[in-house]
């Protein structure tokens, strides 16, 4: 290579070098094009090895112009990996990027299921009016679920066409929450003012109104100078806080064998309004059976049936629900449809 040559590759790689950083467009590309202007194989580098053989003027001449070059494509180099840098970083954060103005994802909630909400209502109704809350076994003897209630041996109630029995003889799933009125009698003294929620078991034919497990809140007053009046006053208010002054309450009497009178109250029916349709039958929802407890009942319970009365009554759950939320058949309830119970999202406590 002689001077002149050189001198032309100084001004060819000038051209070539600025242009190749120019467009790098990623700081990969930007590597290989200072390999390709300054590395050991460049035609830069070629040019350097060559200023050995030069004369002095020349060597001088050429090398001043090739430290320019250097200099320059390095200058640009830099300003290039700087200029990828940032935009590297911009693209980074864009990506990044959150929109505060988006929407939130809404996080899907549970919520009560209906009959956990009427009965919370239920129960909240008679805890406001001083009752307290109590809780019995689902599995019960013969005592508390039939004998201590005046439930006669033959009665058919005790047949295993009704009931439920479990594999320890003497023992049964519980027909009705009535049996959590003995276990209170028997451990608590007059007066004595509660309810008690829970679940009942029958062997039952399923149908709109009738499950083989279902729900009752069974209340029990008992203390000196309790009336029948007592229990239709507490019955009546109990109608009206849940299903306002629309519904018509019906009382008639009724026969359990753990009260004297009995009675059970029907609510006109919240489809036809008690002309009778495939809800009700005769227009009327049957909700509750109640009564004077039985004396016997009492004593059996070791309270002095002279000085004491009380009343008892016990609401089907499930039939108070179709009859507030208008649910015309009560298997909805427990088949576990989202559909169905979406629409109570949000309801109750
Ligand atoms: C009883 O269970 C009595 N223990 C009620 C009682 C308590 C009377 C205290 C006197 C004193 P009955 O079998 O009628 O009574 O049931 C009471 C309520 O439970 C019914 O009015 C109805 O609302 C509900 N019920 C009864 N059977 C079913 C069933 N298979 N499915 C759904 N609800 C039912």
């Amino acid at each position: 290579m002689d001077p002149q040559e050189a001198r032309r590759i100084l001004d060819e790689e000038r051209e070539r070098g600025l242009s190749m950083i120019a467009s790098a467009d990623s700081s990969e590309a930007l590597d290989a094009a200072k390999v390709g202007v300054l590395g050991r194989k460049s035609r830069f580098s070629q040019v350097q090895r060559a200023l050995g053989s030069f004369d002095p003027e020349d060597r001088k001449r050429l090398g001043m112009a090739a430290n320019e070059l250097r200099e320059a494509l390095q200058s640009a180099l830099d300003e290039r990996s700087r200029a990828l840098a940032g935009a590297e970083q911009a693209r980074l954060l864009e990506g990044d990027r959150i929109d505060v103005t988006l929407p939130g994802r809404r996080l899907r909630t549970g919520s009560l299921h209906p009959l956990t909400i009427v009965e919370d209502e239920m129960v909240g109704i008679f805890t406001r009016m001083g009752y307290r809350v109590e809780e019995g076994p689902e599995i019960e003897d013969d005592w508390h679920n039939f004998e201590a209630l005046n439930i006669p041996p033959d009665h058919p109630a005790r047949t295993m066409k009704d009931s439920l029995y479990v594999e320890i003889p003497g023992f049964l799933l519980r027909t009705e929450t009535s049996a959590v009125q003995i276990r209170t009698m028997e451990s608590q003294d007059p007066p004595v003012y509660i309810v008690a929620p829970g679940r009942t078991y029958r062997r039952e034919a399923v149908d709109a109104t009738h499950l083989s497990v279902f729900h009752q809140v069974e209340g029990l007053a008992v203390d000196e100078g309790i009336s029948f009046a007592d229990l239709k006053g507490t019955l009546e208010t109990f109608a009206r806080a849940l299903f306002g002054p629309d519904r018509r309450v019906r009382m008639n009497p009724d026969y359990f064998p753990f009260v004297e009178p009995g009675c059970q109250v029907a609510v006109s029916c919240f489809k036809c309004d008690g002309t009778g349709c495939a809800v009700c039958g005769n227009g009327w929802i049957e909700l509750l059976g109640a009564g004077m407890v039985h004396p016997k009942v009492l004593e059996n319970c070791g309270i002095d049936a002279e000085r004491y009365t009380g009343f008892a009554f016990g609401i089907g759950v499930e039939r108070v629900a179709m009859v507030r939320h208008g649910v015309s058949d009560m298997r909805m309830f427990v088949e576990g449809d989202v559909r169905f119970l979406q629409q109570f999202q949000g309801a109750g406590a």
